[in-house]
């Protein structure tokens, strides 16, 4: 059985593990190893940029599940240098690092883990944090800038720690594809994102504010982002950053901007793998371009996605238990 129904891996890789080993060199293991036993049930495959928060995630799940942890807390597997990788149950969570190069190295790394391991059925989901594009009301000044209301919220009540589930990656040309240099070459793919996975974790976030939305992938923080805060003069204005932001909302319905869909759907839809991109939002950048919040509401805002995904893979191993009981 693959990995999942459409999962074609690499031909090369049969004759690299026959002749010698293969190395997952970020991860620090190898097909020497008795992945197999250690990985084999792996089902929900959960990445995030920081290395804190996928332990975090993983203690999370843990408690949250009914998982028991030897010693009551989950511990990096193998190498922590480049990122923690936890396993609870089928639960794997990892961190992948800022961006998508990192990414690339701990999706290609992962997914030849857990095909060596004989995993089957796996979903992988990133669960991230960002900017929001929050609400795209102009005020009445026509000025430009988004309307806050009393509270310090903004419009219709969407702000900050509302989460985005991503329907497709758009990269920073508003397209939904991931381009690359390969060989030479460019290579453009596109970046769609399972639906029906997508639409149950939709469908798990309780009383979480959660909208649906694209999400773009972009290769920085600072201007590919369309800050005007980074150290260099961008030369371009407030106005033109506002246009641009504005643009993106109405005309590719993009919520929410961060730096790994691109790479991290183009993958999975290569790889035939369902994918799903849950990204809590930091800020509003039709607001700001700063992430000013405290330690305390930004650790609320990171819990509000992990809280989403959770209970999503607690509705997924009930509906498995009643199947196997029936
Ligand atoms: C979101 O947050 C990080 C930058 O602060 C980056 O990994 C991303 O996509
Ligand atoms: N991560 C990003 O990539 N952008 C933001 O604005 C916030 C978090």
């Amino acid at each position: 059985m693959p990995l999942s129904p459409n999962f074609i891996p690499n031909p090369n890789l049969a004759e690299l593990v026959s002749l010698d080993k293969d190395v997952l060199y970020h991860l620090g293991l190898n097909t020497d190893m008795d992945l197999q036993s250690m990985f084999h049930d792996v089902k929900y495959i959960c990445m995030g940029g920081s290395p804190n928060r996928a332990v975090a995630f993983a203690n999370k799940a843990a408690e949250e599940l009914g998982i028991p942890q030897a010693g009551n807390t989950a511990y990096p597997i193998a190498k922590t240098e480049r990122c923690n990788m936890c396993k609870v149950g089928p639960v794997l969570s990892i961190s992948h690092g800022m961006g998508m190069p990192s990414l690339e190295i701990f999706l290609n790394e992962v997914t030849k883990l857990l095909h060596y391991a004989g995993a089957t059925d796996v979903e992988y989901i990133r669960i991230g944090t960002s900017g929001g594009l929050l609400n795209d009301n102009e005020n009445e000044d026509g000025d430009g800038s988004a309307e806050v209301i009393d509270d310090g919220t903004m419009g219709v009540g969407v702000k900050p720690g509302t989460v985005v589930i991503a329907r497709k990656a758009i990269n920073g040309y508003l397209k939904p594809e991931h381009e690359t240099a390969i060989l030479g070459k460019k290579r453009v793919r596109p970046t769609i994102l399972d639906e029906q996975l997508s639409d149950d974790i939709m469908a798990a976030r309780g009383d979480i504010e959660v909208v649906m939305g694209n999400t773009m992938g972009c290769d920085g923080f600072y201007e590919e982002q369309g800050r005007l805060d980074g150290a260099l003069d961008p030369g371009y204005t407030e106005e033109d950053k506002m246009e641009f932001l504005r643009k993106a909302y109405r005309e590719a319905d993009v919520r929410n901007i961060e730096m790994e869909s691109g790479k991290f759907a183009s993958f999975c839809l290569q790889a035939g793998i369902p994918a799903a991109i849950v990204c809590t939002t930091l800020l509003d950048r039709l607001q700001g371009d700063q992430v000013t919040s405290t330690d305390e509401e930004l650790a609320q805002f990171s819990d509000n996605a992990q809280t989403v995904v959770i209970s999503y893979i607690r509705d997924q191993l009930v509906k498995k238990r009643e199947a196997a009981a029936a």
